[in-house]
C-alpha cells in the first residue's frame, strides 16, 4: 500500500481524500496557493506544500509546481480530487513518467472519453445506446440539414470538445440552422482550438441519470448504481439523489449493465460515471463518461455502504474489487445539496467572503462534508463551494424530513451569500416533493420574488406549509415511478469486507 499520497486538489474534496488516507494509515500531503495558506485541506492534512500565486493556473494546475510537491514530499501517489487536473490526460501521463502511482484511470481512456464523439462513436460501436444523430462529426451546414431532415427538428448541435454544457446549441427549426452552426463552430474553435460539432435529437423532457461504476486492474468491473442529477442551474448540478424517483427497477438493472458495458469499452480503471439521458418515455441514452470521482459521490456511498475514495486508493494499489455485483445493493435513500458561497438574489453569482458564524447540521442520517470552518475564508478564485449537505433516510420522504430538517440547522454568516434558503425553497417544491422534474426543473419552477431574491423568513414558511398540506398522498412523495429499494433487508446493511491487498 502507498506510504504517501499527494492531493492535487483543495477544499472539500481534498478533506475527503485526507479522511480516506488516515482510515487507511497512509499520509496525506497537501499542496495550497497563496489564497489557501490557512484553508481547512491544509490543516487537516499531515504535511503540506505551497505551489504558487492564487490564480488556478500558477498553483494547483502548475504541473511543474505538483510534481516538485511530491518529489520534495516523497510521495508515492497522487490523487486528483475533481476538476483541475483530475480528467487532464497529459498529467495523468507526467505523474506516472515521475514514477509516481496515478490514482484514477487509465490516461489513454481519460483521453478517448474526453473526445465526444470519439465516445459516441465507441459506445455505438460497443452496443450502448447513443442519441439518435450524426455518426461523426460535420462540416457545414448542409450535412446539418440532411441529419436534421432524417431525425427531425428540434435537434442539439454540441461541440465535439465540449462538455458539460458547453459548445451546446437548441435549434428549434431550418431557420436558425445557418446561424447556429456558425456560432457553436466559431465558439468551439475560440474556446477549445477545435472548432467540429455534432448533431443530436433533441430529447424532450430531458433527465440526468448517472451509473457509478468501479473497475479494478484485473479485469473485475460492477455499478454501484445510479443518481438521479437533473436538478441543474446552467449546468451546475445543485441536488442530486440516489436512488432516482423516475427509473423502475428493470431499467436500473439495464442501466447498470449497459454502464458496465461502456467501461469495459475502454478497459476502465477506477471508479467512473455513465451519463445518461433519460426521456419521458424513459428510453436512456449514453451521454458522456466522467473519468474521475465526482462532487455527488456521497450520494452513492449512503445507500451502498460502499467507500468510493477509498476504493480508488486500493485500485491504484492493484487490489482486487472485494465485491461482485450480487452482493452490492441500495439501502433507503440519499439526498446532496450542494452549499454554495453565491447569492440567489443576484442572478446566483459568487459571494464569497469570510465565515463568521457557523453551525453545521448534525444528528440522524447528516453528513456534511465541508472545505472551511469558522473564521475561514471561501476564497474568490475557485469554486465558492462550502459543503455538501448530504442526507440518509430509509425512504425518499425520511431523507427529504431530514434535509428540510438540517437546512433548518445550518447557521452560517459573515462577509458572504449562501443558497440554503434556495435548497429551502428545492425541499418544499410540490414537484421536487413528487419527483416529477427534468433537467429544466429550476428554469421553470424558480420565479424569484419581487425583489429577486430566494422566499425567506415568513414567505417560505408560507410556501412550505402549502406544499405540506398540497402533499395528501405520502405515496407521492416517493415518486410516481418510485421503486422500494431494499429497506427491509438489514442484512444488505453490511460493510463491505476490505479490500485483499496485492504486493505491488
Ligand atoms: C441534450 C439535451 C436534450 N437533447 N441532448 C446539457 C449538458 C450536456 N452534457 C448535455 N446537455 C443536454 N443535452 C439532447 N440530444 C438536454 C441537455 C441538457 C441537460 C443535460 C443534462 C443535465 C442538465 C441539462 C440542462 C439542460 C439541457
Amino acid at each position: 500500500m502507498f506510504k504517501r499520497i499527494l492531493i492535487a486538489n483543495r477544499g472539500e474534496i481534498a478533506v475527503r481524500i485526507i479522511r480516506a488516507c488516515r482510515e487507511l494509515g497512509i499520509e496525506s500531503v497537501a499542496v495550497y496557493s497563496d489564497a489557501d495558506r490557512a484553508a481547512l485541506h491544509v490543516r487537516e492534512a499531515d504535511h503540506a506544500y505551497p505551489v504558487g500565486p492564487a490564480p488556478a493556473a500558477q498553483s494547483y494546475l502548475n504541473t511543474a509546481k505538483i510534481l516538485e510537491a511530491a518529489k520534495s514530499s516523497k510521495a508515492d501517489a497522487v490523487h486528483p480530487g475533481y476538476g483541475f487536473f483530475s480528467e487532464r490526460a497529459a498529467f495523468a501521463r507526467s505523474v506516472q513518467r515521475a514514477g509516481l502511482t496515478w490514482i484514477g484511470p487509465p490516461p489513454d481512456a481519460i483521453e478517448r472519453m474526453g473526445d465526444k464523439v470519439e465516445a459516441r462513436k465507441l459506445m455505438s460501436a460497443a452496443g450502448v445506446a447513443v442519441v439518435p444523430g450524426s455518426p461523426g462529426t460535420l462540416e457545414t451546414e448542409a450535412e446539418v440539414a440532411a441529419i436534421a431532415k432524417k431525425i427531425g427538428f428540434p435537434i442539439m448541435v454540441k461541440a465535439a470538445a465540449g462538455g458539460g454544457g458547453k459548445g451546446l446549441r437548441f435549434v428549434e427549426n431550418d431557420k436558425d440552422l445557418a446561424s447556429v452552426v456558425r456560432t457553436v463552430s466559431s465558439e468551439a474553435k475560440s474556446s477549445f482550438g477545435d472548432g467540429r460539432f455534432y448533431v443530436e435529437k433533441f430529447l424532450k423532457q430531458p433527465r440526468h441519470i448517472e451509473v457509478q461504476v468501479l473497475a479494478d486492474m484485473h479485469g473485475n468491473i460492477v455499478h454501484v448504481f445510479e443518481r438521479e442529477c437533473s436538478i441543474q442551474r446552467r449546468h451546475q448540478k445543485v441536488v442530486e439523489e440516489s436512488p432516482s424517483p423516475f427509473i423502475t427497477a428493470k431499467m436500473r438493472a439495464e442501466m447498470g449493465e449497459v454502464a458496465v458495458r461502456a467501461a469495459k469499452a475502454v478497459n476502465y480503471v477506477s471508479a467512473g460515471t455513465i451519463e445518461f439521458l433519460v426521456d419521458a418515455e424513459r428510453n436512456f441514452y449514453f451521454l458522456e463518461m466522467n473519468t474521475r470521482i465526482q462532487v455527488e459521490h456521497p450520494v452513492t456511498e449512503l445507500v451502498t455502504g460502499v467507500d468510493l475514495v477509498r476504493a480508488q486508493i486500493e485500485i491504484a494499489a492493484g487490489a482486487k474489487l472485494p465485491f461482485k455485483q450480487k452482493d452490492l445493493t441500495q439501502r433507503g435513500w440519499a439526498i446532496e445539496c450542494r452549499i454554495y458561497a453565491e447569492d440567489p438574489a443576484a442572478g446566483f453569482t459568487p459571494a464569497p467572503g469570510k465565515i463568521e458564524t457557523l453551525r453545521f447540521p448534525d444528528g440522524p442520517g447528516v453528513r456534511n462534508d465541508a472545505g472551511v470552518y469558522a473564521g475561514a475564508e471561501v476564497p474568490v478564485f475557485y469554486d465558492p463551494i462550502i459543503s455538501k449537505l448530504v442526507v440518509w433516510g430509509a425512504d425518499r420522504e425520511q431523507a427529504i424530513d431530514r434535509m428540510r430538517r438540517a437546512l433548518g440547522e445550518f447557521v452560517i454568516s459573515g462577509d458572504l451569500r449562501t443558497n440554503l434558503d434556495f435548497h429551502r425553497w428545492i425541499m418544499t417544491n410540490p414537484r421536487f416533493l413528487k419527483g416529477d422534474f427534468d433537467t429544466y426543473f429550476i428554469d421553470r419552477e424558480y420565479h424569484p420574488n419581487q425583489n429577486g431574491a430566494a422566499p425567506r423568513g415568513a414567505e417560505l414558511a408560507a410556501i412550505f406549509l402549502a406544499a405540506i398540506a398540497a402533499d395528501k398522498n405520502p405515496n407521492h412523495r416517493n415518486g410516481a415511478g418510485a421503486q422500494p429499494v431494499a429497506v427491509a433487508r438489514a442484512s444488505a446493511w453490511r460493510s463491505i469486507g476490505r479490500f485483499e491487498m496485492l504486493r505491488r
